[in-house]
């Protein structure tokens, strides 16, 4: 059989490196698309740089997206590349607009006229429902998003289907709740409180500074997800699916129990609460159903919360060891 070919867009981020070494592994030809930056910036992919092909291109230029997908010739192209910060999204909420809403259509647009046989995975998202509508969510629950990067990734959502109808394309939407892993954008809660909390069990911090505790989210480890995604995109007919854990967990429950990995059982000596870091409008609870996606794919999540965020803090402590050598 011919060596599969695969474009990724957001190689550079935490779910292209996982999904480019997951695809390396199942020996495909792997292409990136990387937008120009001052400062390059492949700490996530740099142990497969040598393994994997570069390609630059920016979400807001269509005539680089066209260009990436004849450079690579794909059989799967991994829509992954957006603004992914929700919190951004309310001071850059045209921008946001602009990467993780019409981006999409920039891809698709792409797709359709190069090649319409390639095969298009767009990275939905729970913040989709937002103020939910129903418990757990799962692929029929309408959405109610709450933010300007919410309302953008509905926006690919149904663009994504659009094109599937309009134009036949195999196009598949991943609903995905929240995942992490050691290499999150330290800006993400689990990762600022990981990289904070292995700081202080080393004595380079003395406090943990965060806004809402009381929020829940349905934390799983990326690792897991992109083997979902990939799945999707191999099945007999393009469908949409829920990939979470179907538990959730409130900010706080994760702050107890990374310094219970360091051995503090008084974390509130340590955390404080501030304004700064709370949301014009909050997401206050998601939990996921991902019954279709194990039916249908016979995906299961693998990693724990637990076993995620012992994962996630012993790897920031070994990391601040190794930079203070
Ligand atoms: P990251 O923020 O880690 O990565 C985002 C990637 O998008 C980076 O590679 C970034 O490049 C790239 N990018 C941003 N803007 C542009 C642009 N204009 N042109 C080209 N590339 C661009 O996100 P994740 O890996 O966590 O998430 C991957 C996708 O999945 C995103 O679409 C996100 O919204 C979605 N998602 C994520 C979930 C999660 O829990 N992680 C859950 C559900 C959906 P650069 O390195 O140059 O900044
Ligand atoms: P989220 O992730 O908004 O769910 O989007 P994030 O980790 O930023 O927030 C989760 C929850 O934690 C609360 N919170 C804080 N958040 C941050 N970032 N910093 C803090 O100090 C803090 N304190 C409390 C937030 O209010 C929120 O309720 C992520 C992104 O990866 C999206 O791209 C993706 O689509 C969704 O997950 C699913």
């Amino acid at each position: 059989m011919a060596q599969k070919q695969a474009l990724i867009t957001g190689i550079t981020g935490q779910d292209g490196s996982y999904l480019a070494e997951f695809l390396l592994s199942k020996n495909y030809k792997v292409y990136g698309l990387t937008r120009r930056t001052s400062t390059p910036n492949y700490e996530r992919i740099k142990h497969i740089q040598d393994k994997i092909e570069l390609i630059p291109g920016d979400l807001l230029d269509q005539q680089s997206l066209t260009s990436a997908v004849e450079q690579s010739n794909p059989d799967e192209i991994y829509n992954l590349a957006a603004q992914s910060f929700v919190q951004t999204s309310w001071s850059q909420p045209v921008l946001t607009g602009e990467f993780t809403a019409l981006g999409v259509t920039r891809m698709l647009e792409a797709i359709r006229q190069v090649n319409k046989k390639c095969k298009f995975y767009q990275a939905s998202s729970s913040e989709m429902f937002g103020q939910i509508q129903a418990t757990p969510q799962n692929e029929t629950t309408a959405f109610h998003p709450r933010s300007p990067y919410g309302v953008a990734k509905v926006y690919g959502h149904w663009i994504t289907i659009n094109y599937r109808e309009s134009y036949d394309l195999f196009a598949v939407s991943g609903i995905l709740f929240n995942h992490e892993s050691p290499r999150r954008g330290l800006e993400f809660v689990t990762r600022k409180i990981s990289y904070q909390v292995a700081k202080i069990s080393l004595g380079l911090a003395s406090e943990l500074v965060l806004g809402n505790l009381d929020a829940r989210r349905d934390w799983g480890f990326a690792g897991d997800y992109v083997k979902a995604i990939w799945m999707m995109l191999q099945e007999e007919k393009a469908d949409d699916f829920v990939v979470a854990t179907g538990e959730n967990h409130s900010v706080e429950e994760f702050v107890v129990e990374a310094f219970k990995t360091i051995n503090v059982k008084n974390w509130k000596k340590y955390t404080k609460v501030s304004k700064d870091f709370m949301r014009p409008a909050e997401v206050d609870f998601l939990i996921g159903d991902y019954t279709k996606a194990k039916e249908k794919l016979g995906w299961e999540p693998e990693v724990k919360f637990t076993e995620l965020v012992k994962m996630m803090v012993n790897s920031d402590i070994k990391l601040l060891r190794k930079n203070s050598q």
